[in-house]
């Protein structure tokens, strides 16, 4: 049960146009994106695990903008958005949905598993804390080859009851490593309220415990994401160790495709979606006439139009050939027709 729901975002929004509207743009093509991905769900064109980011997309679009694109990013099985705004096409990301060849995996991870070297996404994660320990060790790597960046690891609140959370916070916090703990709380974990989840449901308290400054930022205010998070990077990228920031978020669909929020009343989702990031955010940059109800129509029509060609492309991708199967294996499938009788 999660009944404050504090005020929707609002005020001034400090930036140039082209800057806002950039933002503005992301979060509407991670939406539209996704919202045409549960229809392919639907229509069983994406099969597997779908988790959406719809509501929660204030975080991929501010968060990421704010970083370097030499720093490393590790995220979740939620993070369809982050692998869109760190830049990798949304052609490859779909095709990866559909498990083409021409995804940015190869079509082996799928949802879960966006994954793509040159942009230094180093994966979505279907292990609830998986990354973090990643995280560590990237921000390490960076630390012994005398790199000045940061490593961004998000993760949900359901992963701070992990002992992977304990103890890759106590490493970094100990060797002071330049990783950005990004925790996107919505509130639940599956069908589990925070309260019911945490024994110490402020998280920044939790995170303080380890000797690291920590911050809540409203992660449904895509100035606020940005913002913070850009003063956040600047300390950690200067050598002051490690940070975590607390997005509070709300997701307004299920926790994946399989879910029948038995969990949550519909009033509750309700009065979340009045904070809702994208129509909020429009609304702040209307008033301050920022932006027309033209150029908004424009920036839905070009995103629409990203996503179908997205989807004409993985249509017209690839499947592995069954043949290929035991590529990448490192080590050799055991096969019981080869087996001697001393091995039974
Ligand atoms: C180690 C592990 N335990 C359990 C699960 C099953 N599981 C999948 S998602 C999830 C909830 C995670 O919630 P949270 O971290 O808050 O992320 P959110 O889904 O809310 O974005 C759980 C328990 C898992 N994937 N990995
Ligand atoms: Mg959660």
């Amino acid at each position: 049960m999660n009944d404050a729901v504090p005020p929707p975002p609002g005020g001034p929004v400090p930036w140039d146009k082209p800057f806002a509207l950039k933002l503005l743009a992301d979060m509407v093509r991670i939406r539209q994106m996704e919202e045409r991905c549960a229809e392919l769900y639907g229509g069983q064109k994406i099969r597997g695990f779908l988790h959406l980011y719809i509501g929660e997309e204030a975080i991929a679009a501010g968060a990421l903008n704010a970083l370097r694109p030499d720093d490393n990013l590790v995220a979740t099985y939620r993070e369809h958005g982050h692998a869109l705004v760190r830049g990798l096409s949304m052609r490859s990301i779909m095709a990866e949905m559909y498990g083409k060849r021409e995804g940015c995996a190869r079509g082996r991870g799928g949802s879960m598993h966006l994954f793509d070297r040159a942009t230094r996404l180093y994966g979505g994660n279907a292990i609830v804390g998986g990354g973090l320990p990643i995280a560590v060790g990237l921000a390490l790597a960076d630390r012994m080859l005398g790199r000045r960046a940061l490593t961004a690891c998000f993760f949900g609140d359901g992963a701070v009851a992990e002992g992977a959370f304990h103890e890759s916070m106590n490493l970094a916090a100990l060797w002071r490593l330049p990783v950005l703990f990004c925790c996107e709380n919505n509130l639940y974990a599956m069908g589990t309220a925070i309260e019911r989840h945490e024994s110490q449901p402020d998280l920044c308290v939790k995170a303080s415990s380890y000797g690291m400054p920590a911050v809540r930022v409203d992660g449904m205010d895509v100035v606020a994401t940005y913002e913070s998070t850009q003063a956040a990077a600047e300390l950690v990228r200067d050598g002051g160790g490690p940070m975590f920031v607390e997005y509070r978020t709300y997701r307004f669909r299920a926790h994946s495709m399989f879910d029948a929020e038995l969990y949550r009343g519909k009033d509750e989702i309700e009065r979340w979606k009045t904070r809702g990031p994208i129509h909020t955010f429009t609304a702040r940059l209307k008033a301050q006439g920022l932006l027309l109800e033209e150029e908004f129509l424009s920036i839905e029509a070009a995103a629409q139009a990203e996503v179908e060609d997205a989807v004409a492309f993985a249509e017209a991708g690839t499947w592995e050939p069954v043949a290929d199967l035991e590529l990448d294996l490192t080590t050799p499938p055991s096969r019981p027709e080869a087996a001697t009788g001393a091995d039974r």
